[in-house]
Parts: structure tokens; C-alpha cells; sequence
């Protein structure tokens, strides 16, 4: 084909694609008409007692945790369901100046990568472990889109006790999605890119050259430590939402894929030319037994594990450096794909593990395959083609049936506890009811606006705890105060404990949410660690105890061993630090109550507050960079003495010889002279 025609080529399909969004904008503004976005007045928001079931009055406690990511702000949130109030925001890929997290001596480890320090990340989807297919609020894992990553959070501390950093990967998009029992955690690339020794090639030799990628996490179930047990190798294009099979499907994983037409550039055009993309169903125990036969091989990939200990109050960083690999193409029935209608986005399997939804962005209708049937046609050989080896199973031979006009842009689905689908319609704006096994739509409701991501309390799991859907929107426009022109990010609670979905209440989000998991508070609000114990402190830099507390150089270095309890930071006097030291303050908390954190800052630090709990050591690193007395505090409101909370350190000039000195509550007489 010549430049002419390849052009000519592309702007034909640029053109059929606008006209194709035109007419999905057109149905899309009549959708609107038939179910007018804005609120029917007062009249909408009072209905029934919506204001009442949303009400947790002063002093007493919500129904759920609510855990949502924070998109580009790389943290996660957790909101009580259902009042919708912010709990707590736990850092997780990203610096946390609040409490000193990626600030402290003793976090920064924790976002180490191969590629050095990496501070921030987009963190879009939660997942909490399982146990028998159930919630058993042990651990929330989260994913770090950009720089592929994993983290897992502790549900009895609310912190990010471990990150492992997924290689061979060019987003970490699919992820983290978890077996029933967490025995896995998948990690699956977003973008497909060159791998192996040889990743300097052009970007047009993407059909040749680049590759797909699947991690599988293990997960130990004692500790919740991760490792990467195993990496799929598969065919070249984008993967981008997985569930993992439950009851009769477990053992099995399913991907959602686009971008079937490999293509490198224009996706927007040239990844929505074939009619169908691909779910991938993965058998993960077929490639457990390739595994266990040695069929993998071993590959060199560098990648950081950063785990947080309890004990010593730190984290550390270790490099690994291998990755074994199985190369779905070759090694055969580990890998079939099932055709999809247009660009599947969510891929979502029902409580019963027998129904897996497939949401084509693009879509007129969503199919609904059956895990029987897909069974079948793979025992038959019920097979259409083959797609760089890999069969593809006949679209009709696995189909359960289509759920007809659904909406626009189906994007996820959740479920409850009565054999119904709850599904997100981007371009409608709007959450459709409809049931599992009849398919048919019972019920649909708008929301405010354009929503991503929902969640059932329970949604994912095998037995949905329903009650309530929470909308999680990309798009808040006129629904709160506006604020300039960035607009809070905005979530909202419905009941769906009738037959008719109701819109409970409006409440703003930090970050951008996309998925969210939420848990009966029972499962874990009376194993809330309320203090670390001071006995089991073994940081190496503890003071346990004021009589402990002492300052130590070493060359240019110097460690301040520092108490802090309700009033006063011991030592708080200081001297002998010379302009150009490194010091390192260490506080130890003694407190021993629950709510009672003590922070710790310095005039001129290039650094965030450390804020320590009871019972735990931090260390504030700081060089001074000129001569003079520099005071620091305590940043927490403590006592009614928390301003007294203070003290003083002396710096002097580089190469001066002020003896080094400290104290708490001494006073000597003013020296004559100085
Ligand atoms: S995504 S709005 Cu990053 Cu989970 Cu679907
Ligand atoms: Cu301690 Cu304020």
C-alpha cells in the first residue's frame, strides 16, 4: 500500500469512527432526555426517607469501611458506609507528608524501585482478601498503574506494609485481582511492550516485538507476604481488568483484552476496528502443573520488594533479580480466549462463579458467558480460529445469552445477594439493575455523572453482603460548591435493599476513586491496633525510656536517640551540631494510650513532619545549613502543654569545636562571655 492510500486508509477510519462516536453522542443525549440527569427538585432528594437511612448520628458508628482508591493521588481512602464520612487516608504510593510517610528514615525504602525512588503512582483498584470466597478482613492489596507495582495494606494498622514492584510489565492495570482463598494476586500488563534481552526496537515492530505479560503473586497466608510465583508470557495487546473465578470457576482467571489489532498509534481509532476483542480465560492450575514439570524459564528481570517490620519500625528494600516464565503460545490449554463485543472493559464473575460479564465500552449489549459452557467448548474443540496459537472458543458455544439495550458504555458490574447485576454506564450516566440468569433489566437510576467504577458492599465476593451500591463519578460539574476549576471527585450511595434503587446521598472523594471494596465494620473495627507495645520496639535507634535518650556523633553524622511523651521531647537542648552534619533525629514515643501521636519538626528541614504512635521510633533527617540556635516541636496537639512541647538545637560553624552536649530541664548559669 502506498503512504497515499495508508493515509487515505486511516482518515476513512478516522471518519467512521467520529460518525460512529456522533451516533453514540446522539443516542447518548436521547438517553439523557428519557432520564434527565438533573434531580426532579426536592421532590427526588426527599423521596421516601432517604435522608434518615443515611444518618449515623453523633457517636455512633457506620455499617461498613468503605476502602476506595485514590487514582492519581496514589493513595487509598477508607469512608464509613453509610454516612460517607472520610475515615482515613492511608499512603501507599505516594509521599504522605501528614504523618511522614516516604519522609521518615524509615518509610522512604518502601517506594524504592529499579528505577530509583519513584514518590507517586495511580493506584485504581482494591482488592480484600478471601477466605473461601469471603471477606475475612485481613489485608486490602492495591495496584500502582504507572511504575507496576503492588502494595498490600494491614487492616489491623490501616498502613502499607509491603511493595512489590511487578517487571516485564508497562502498566499495571489488571491488577490487583485475588483468588478466593488469596492464594493469588494478579499483576497484568496494560501495555503491551518489547521483552527479553533485546527492548531497542522500532515502535512499529509491535506485532513482531512486543509482548504481554501476567505476574502471579503468591501470597503467603500467614504473613500476607507476596512473591512473584510466575509470569504468563502472552500474545501482544492490552489487558486491562481481570476477576478470578470462584466455586466451580476456581482455578481459573479471566482478562479483559483491546487493542486485538495491535496497533501502536491512533488507538482511539485504530484499536476500535474490530468488532470483537478477546476475555481471556486463564487455567491457573494447568500452568501450576507446567510450573511444577519445570516448564518455566528462568529470566533476569530487576525488580525492588520493600517490606515494612513492625518490630523494628522500618522498612527495607531488597533487589530481586529472576522471574520465571511460561510462554502461554507454547506451552498449550493454560490460555483461551472467548470474542467480546467492541473493547471489553470490565470483566466480572458472579457470586455462584458460574457467570462472567463482559462490559464492551463500545457496546450495544453485554454478553454473559457461562463457565459450564465455556468448559464444554473447550473439551469439545468448539473453536472458531486461533489467534497466534491460542484457540478461540466459538462466541455463541460459551454465551449464557446478552443482556439487550443495557445502556451506554457498560464499564463494571457488581452483584448482590439475589442473583443481581448492578452495572456502571459511562455515556448514560446511570446504574442498570438486571439479573443474573433471566437478563433482564430490572431497574436503572442516574448518576451525577458519568460513573467509573461501583461497589456492593461485598460485590466481588461469593456471598455480597448488597444493602447499598456507591457510585464512584469521573465527572462532579454542578453537584457540590464549586471550588475553581478543579471540582472535588464525588461519590454516591444508593439503597438497593428494595426493588427500585434509591439515591441516598452525595459525598466527595479525595483523589480520582476508581474501584472499591467495602467490608461489614465488625470484620475489623474490634482488631484495630490502638498502640505498638514499647517492649517489642527493636529499632536499632530507640530510646526506651527518658534516661535512654542521648545524642552520638560519628564523622559528620549525628544521632539524636529522642523520647517524646505528654509534655516534653527529651533532650530538648542541644549543642555541638556543626553547619554540614547529618542528623538524624530518632524519637521514640513512649506514650502507651491509644490517640496519643506525637509529631516531630524543625525549622528549615527540606523534609515533612514525622508523626510517631505510641510506642513507635521515626527518624526526621536534617542537615543544617548555617549557624545559629534552630528550635523544633512537636506538631500534634497532645496536651494542654502541647506548645510547651519544644526545644532548642545550637549549631555551629563548620569545624568549630562546641562540645557536643544535651539535656532535658537543666539549668546552668548564663556563661559569662557568650
Ligand atoms: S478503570 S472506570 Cu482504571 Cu478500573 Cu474502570
Ligand atoms: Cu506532643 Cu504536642
Amino acid at each position: 500500500m502506498t503512504e497515499r492510500n495508508n493515509k487515505e486508509n486511516l482518515n476513512d477510519r478516522f471518519m467512521n469512527t467520529i460518525i460512529k462516536s456522533l451516533y453514540a453522542l446522539a443516542l447518548a443525549s436521547a438517553f439523557m432526555l428519557l432520564y434527565n440527569c438533573k434531580p426532579q427538585g426536592p421532590k427526588e432528594a426527599l423521596q421516601g426517607n432517604a435522608a434518615v437511612k443515611a444518618y449515623v448520628p453523633p457517636g455512633q458508628y457506620d455499617e461498613f469501611y468503605n476502602f476506595v482508591s485514590g487514582g492519581f493521588n496514589g493513595q487509598m481512602s477508607v469512608y464509613g458506609i453509610p454516612s460517607g464520612r472520610l475515615l482515613k487516608i492511608i499512603p501507599v504510593f505516594t509521599m504522605f507528608p501528614e504523618n511522614g510517610y516516604g519522609y521518615s528514615e524509615e518509610t522512604k525504602p518502601m517506594l524504592n524501585t529499579s528505577h530509583g525512588y519513584v514518590p507517586w503512582d495511580d493506584l485504581h483498584h482494591i482488592a480484600l482478601s478471601t477466605t473461601k470466597g469471603e471477606h475475612d478482613g485481613r489485608w486490602a492489596f492495591g495496584n500502582g498503574n504507572n511504575t507496576p507495582r503492588v502494595a498490600r495494606v494491614d487492616l489491623a494498622t490501616f498502613r502499607t506494609m509491603e511493595i512489590l514492584e511487578i517487571p516485564n510489565s508497562g502498566g499495571n492495570h489488571s491488577s490487583p485481582f485475588i483468588t478466593e482463598n488469596t492464594e493469588y494476586l494478579v499483576a497484568g500488563t496494560r501495555f503491551s511492550v518489547p521483552m527479553g534481552d533485546n527492548k531497542d526496537v522500532p515502535i512499529s515492530s509491535y506485532k513482531q516485538n512486543f509482548k504481554g505479560s501476567i505476574s502471579f503473586v503468591k501470597i503467603n497466608p500467614e504473613t500476607g507476604r507476596m512473591n512473584i510465583e510466575f509470569q504468563l508470557r502472552t500474545p501482544g495487546f492490552n489487558y486491562d481488568l481481570s476477576r478470578a473465578g470462584k466455586g466451580p470457576s476456581h482455578g481459573w482467571f479471566f482478562f479483559s483484552t483491546y487493542n486485538t489489532e495491535q496497533a501502536h498509534t491512533l488507538l482511539e481509532v485504530n484499536a476500535s476496528q474490530n468488532d470483537k476483542d478477546f476475555i481471556m480465560a486463564v487455567n491457573w492450575k494447568k500452568a501450576e502443573e507446567y510450573l511444577a514439570q519445570g516448564k518455566g524459564k528462568k529470566e533476569r528481570a530487576n525488580y525492588a520488594h520493600n517490606i515494612y517490620d513492625e518490630s523494628t519500625h522500618s522498612a527495607t528494600s531488597t533487589m530481586l533479580n529472576e522471574v520465571t516464565v511460561l510462554d502461554v503460545t507454547e506451552l498449550k490449554d493454560i490460555v483461551y480466549f472467548i470474542p467480546c463485543p467492541k473493547s471489553p472493559h470490565g470483566t466480572d464473575v458472579d457470586p455462584t462463579g458460574e457467570y462472567i460479564v463482559g462490559s464492551g465500552k463500545l457496546a450495544a449489549l453485554m454478553p454473559v458467558f457461562s463457565f459450564t459452557k465455556l468448559q464444554k467448548a473447550i473439551a469439545d474443540k468448539d473453536f472458531e480460529g486461533d489467534f497466534e496459537g491460542i484457540p478461540v472458543v466459538r462466541y455463541e458455544a460459551a454465551l449464557h445469552g446478552e443482556v439487550q439495550k443495557p445502556g451506554l458504555g457498560p464499564l463494571h458490574t457488581e452483584f448482590d445477594n439475589n442473583g443481581n447485576a448492578y452495572t456502571s454506564m459511562f455515556v448514560s450516566s446511570e446504574i442498570v439493575k438486571w439479573n443474573v440468569k433471566t437478563l433482564e433489566v430490572l431497574d436503572r437510576v442516574p448518576t451525577y455523572y458519568s460513573i467509573g467504577h461501583l461497589s456492593v458492599p461485598g460485590g466481588p465476593t461469593a456471598k455480597p453482603h448488597g444493602k447499598y451500591v456507591i457510585a464512584y463519578n469521573k465527572i462532579t460539574k454542578d453537584r457540590y460548591l464549586p471550588t475553581g476549576p478543579e471540582l472535588t471527585q464525588s461519590a454516591q450511595l444508593y439503597d438497593i435493599s428494595g426493588d427500585k434503587m434509591q439515591l441516598l446521598l452525595d459525598f466527595p472523594t479525595t483523589g480520582e476513586p476508581h474501584y472499591a471494596e467495602a467490608l461489614p465494620a465488625s470484620l475489623i473495627r474490634d482488631k484495630s491496633v490502638k498502640i505498638f507495645k514499647i517492649e517489642d520496639n527493636k529499632h536499632p535507634y530507640a530510646a526506651l525510656g527518658e534516661g535512654k535518650a542521648k545524642v552520638e556523633r560519628k564523622g559528620k553524622e549525628v544521632h539524636v536517640y529522642m523520647t517524646s511523651i505528654r509534655s516534653h521531647l527529651t533532650p530538648d537542648n542541644i549543642e555541638g551540631v556543626r553547619v554540614g552534619d547529618d542528623v538524624y533525629f530518632h524519637v521514640t514515643n513512649l506514650e502507651q494510650d491509644w490517640d496519643v501521636p506525637h509529631g516531630f519538626a524543625i525549622r528549615g528541614a527540606t523534609n515533612a513532619e514525622i508523626l510517631i504512635m505510641p510506642g513507635e521510633t521515626q527518624t526526621l533527617y536534617w542537615k543544617p545549613l548555617t549557624a545559629g540556635v534552630v528550635p523544633f516541636y512537636c506538631t500534634d496537639f497532645c496536651s494542654a502543654l502541647h506548645q510547651e512541647m519544644s526545644g532548642y538545637v545550637r549549631v555551629s560553624p563548620a569545624g568549630s569545636n562546641t562540645p557536643l552536649k544535651f539535656s532535658t530541664g537543666e539549668i546552668e548559669a548564663t556563661p559569662s562571655g557568650e
